[in-house]
């Protein structure tokens, strides 16, 4: 998955967890810049819900709390970890359950790698 300038962006350990009550799934990836340049992260879309966006987890007062992430940099030959406590990939207003041990699509686009798509499977 090598962009057009050398930015290369991998996603790993791709996981879903899928809240039922609230229409909603968080999604843990790993991305790694291998690429010479930093890299934004401007977008993320999927079929399966209305919205896709970064929030991060941090605990403030003893109290968690949770803000959107409008643009995620990425320096060059550096790692980005979602994990739960942390970065998450929130899929808002899905238009189906999410089952699992199924799979679907997730776009993140990139503005130095571009789109890169990307399967996520479901846990439990
Ligand atoms: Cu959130």
């Amino acid at each position: 998955m090598t962009g057009p300038l050398g930015a290369q962006c991998v996603a790993a350990d791709r996981r879903a967890r899928h809240d039922e009550a609230v229409g909603r799934a968080a999604v843990y990836l790993v991305i790694d810049n291998q690429g010479a340049q930093s890299d934004r992260l401007l977008t993320s879309r999927s079929f399966v819900a209305a919205r896709v966006e970064v929030h991060r987890t941090s605990v403030e007062d003893g109290i968690a709390r949770m803000r959107p992430v409008s643009v995620l940099h990425d320096a060059a030959g550096k790692r980005v970890e979602f994990a739960r406590g942390g970065l998450y990939l929130k899929l808002m207003g899905l238009k189906k359950p999410l089952v699992a041990g199924q799979s679907y699509d997730l776009e993140l686009v990139f503005e130095v790698a571009g789109p890169r798509r990307l399967v996520v499977a479901v846990r439990d």
